[in-house]
């Protein structure tokens, strides 16, 4: 007997079918939920039934607590589940799924709450033995509050929103100068876009490895840990790359940062799949950041690792089952990698790349998974996420891993779309992932998107193993006296410095003849928030010109040498564009 007759999927894309494929194989029905421009997408396609929700803009159609209820209720739904993302956070959604008599698939929601205030979960935590990054839980009430910490934790500081989470609203703080503007920042982001200004401060920690533990918790007391995930590859808060293990984590501190894990679980009472995300310290401190209360992106590492279905115990556990393992019975197994492949512009600031899939051909073979909700001609749309697919690997340890990964990056084919293929090409081979190394900095750097740009027609792999900053290798295919060959093209590669030279001279030329290489540009497209300099005034190299919103984040553009403002060319609440003038920075 199935535990539920049928569960509904509050969420799309590639969660959605990952999601109904575990339902599936439970013996449970699958209900979607569609939004009008997904009407023809894969989670529809994939699914039992299907309803069309959201009677305002397609945006807005999954956080429609109201519709996604409806849906439940007409198909006879016997539980919800989140997916991430959407409503997965949302108590007041857990409740209301509750009251109607749907089974929540999730933790319960006074854990959300608890853990959705960051001070509040700071202060549980705290409470509860479990390492906080040093600094309050409570809210901090104006810049000289946060001048007297700073000099009290130390410098540099960090000012994070309260309802923010995953580093949006942070504000690094390196001086008591800086500390007015930060504060004030950090709760203008926090009012605009979680409607609580609140914020928090904690010491900044320089160079850390983003390292958080999986934890599953029943509802017969039973609380258990998975090992943890390295998430240090990130762009804006963004993860890009996840591991398991941690090159960082060995089983001694495994074991520590673990029951620390189980811990926290229990002093708030959780159940469900759930995410201790923290931050390990070169020194081997592991301090508690926040808890992710959903199914994350990357729990696809922990279940290569462990063998196990986290979806299966998240609706077992919902069930009111106990868990099908305990702690001693977890095994971590070899290295599993996984890289998000985004519809982003590496070359454009991995600005989102929305488009149709022309051509589409998943990796397959040993040891690969992939995880997508696309086909060709499925719309990449810029009102939701950009991710197309995640293309996860396992090998026996991590160098295996890391080339069974770029043996799939080869195989992926997408045309219609830019993506991030190339990318993780360019990142999985440069030294610094290959020697685990925090890689801060090399992300947004000039040199992975000229990298990058050279893959883009070219393979990862060349004879004598990992090219890197050598011979540039494209294949072509030829025909010779009715026989296929494939030639493949060595040519020496440019240097890099000289590349990415290029690259910014191309990026800044753009503009008003004359201004050049002087004229300060908008690196993304948003909308202005603040102009810090006037016309004719002398800057600092560094100094703040303006600061630019983009998808929910305060981008401070800078002075990128000493010079006198001229032809300052926007206003605060002025939409720009990328690569778009500001003003021209020159010395007379
Ligand atoms: C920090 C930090 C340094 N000190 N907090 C928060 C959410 C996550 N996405 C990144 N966050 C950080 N919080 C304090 N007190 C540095 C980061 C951080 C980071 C941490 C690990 C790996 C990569 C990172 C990239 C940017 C910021």
């Amino acid at each position: 007997m199935a535990v539920f007759g049928k569960v509904l999927v509050a969420n799309r894309g590639e969660i959605a079918v990952r999601v109904f494929r575990t339902l599936r194989e439970l013996g449970i029905g699958t209900i979607a939920v569609y939004s009008r421009p997904d009407r023809n997408a894969v989670h529809v396609a994939y699914a039992d039934e299907a309803y069309l929700i959201g009677g305002g803009t397609p945006a807005e159609s999954y956080l429609d607590q109201a519709a996604v209820l409806d849906a439940a209720q007409r198909a006879g739904a016997d539980a919800v589940h989140p997916g991430y993302g959407f409503l997965a956070e949302n108590a007041a959604f857990a409740r209301a799924c509750e009251e109607r008599g749907l089974v929540w698939i999730g933790p319960p929601p006074e854990a959300i709450e608890a853990m959705g205030s960051k001070i509040e979960a700071r202060e549980r935590m705290r409470a509860a033995g479990v390492p906080i990054v040093p600094g309050v839980t409570e809210p901090v009430s104006s810049a000289q509050q946060v001048r007297r910490l700073g000099d009290e934790l130390g410098w540099p500081i960090a000012i994070k929103a309260s309802a923010g989470g995953g580093g949006k609203g942070l504000k690094v703080v390196r001086e008591p100068a800086e500390a007015e503007r930060a504060f004030e920042s950090a709760r203008r982001e926090g009012e605009a876009y979680f409607a609580d200004p609140a914020v928090y401060v904690e010491r900044y920690l320089e160079d850390p490895r983003h390292v958080e533990v999986q934890v599953l918790a029943d509802a017969h007391g039973n609380v258990i840990h998975l090992g943890e995930r390295d998430c240090t590859i990130q762009r804006r808060h963004q993860k890009l790359v996840e591991e398991t293990p941690s090159p960082a984590v060995d089983d001694v501190l495994r074991d520590r940062i673990g029951a620390i894990a189980v811990d926290a679980a229990r002093a708030v009472g959780y159940r469900s799949a759930g995410t201790l995300e923290g931050l390990l310290t070169r020194e081997g401190e592991w301090y508690f950041l926040e808890m992710n209360t959903r199914i994350q992106v990357e729990h696809t590492v922990t279940e290569m690792a462990t063998g196990l279905d986290l979806v299966r115990e998240q609706v077992l556990i919902a069930a009111g089952e106990p868990l099908s393992l305990r702690q001693e019975d977890v095994r971590i197994v070899g290295h599993a990698l996984e890289c998000r492949v985004n519809a982003e512009d590496v070359g454009n600031g991995f600005l989102p790349a929305p488009g149709t899939i022309a051509t589409y051909r998943e990796p397959a073979g040993p040891g690969v998974r992939v995880d997508s909700g696309v086909v060709v001609g499925s719309e990449i749309s810029a009102l939701y996420d950009p991710m197309i697919a995640k293309l996860v690997v396992h090998g026996v340890d991590r160098e295996h891993a890391r080339r069974r990964m770029l043996r799939a990056l080869d195989e992926f084919e997408i045309d219609g779309v830019k993506t991030l293929v190339s990318f993780h090409k360019a990142l999985l081979t440069h030294p610094c992932f290959v020697e685990a190394g925090t890689c801060h900095g090399l992300v947004e750097s000039e040199l992975m998107a000229a990298r990058a740009a050279e893959l883009e027609n070219g393979r990862s792999f060349s004879p004598d193993g990992v090219a890197f900053g050598s011979l540039r290798e494209t294949v072509r295919s030829v025909e010779v006296d009715g026989r296929r060959f494939e030639v493949r093209l060595l040519r020496p590669e440019p240097a890099f410095a000289e590349l990415a030279r290029r690259r910014r001279e191309r990026g800044r030329g753009g503009g008003a003849g004359g201004a050049g290489k002087d004229a300060i540009v908008s690196p993304m497209q948003g909308t202005v928030l603040a102009v810090e300099v006037a016309e004719g005034d002398e800057v600092e190299p560094g100094q703040v010109i303006c600061i630019v919103e983009a998808m929910k984040m305060e981008n401070e553009v800078h002075a990128h040498r000493a010079g006198r403002v001229t032809d300052l060319s926007v206003a605060p609440g002025q939409p720009v564009k990328t690569d778009q003038v500001i003003c021209v920075v020159s010395s007379d």
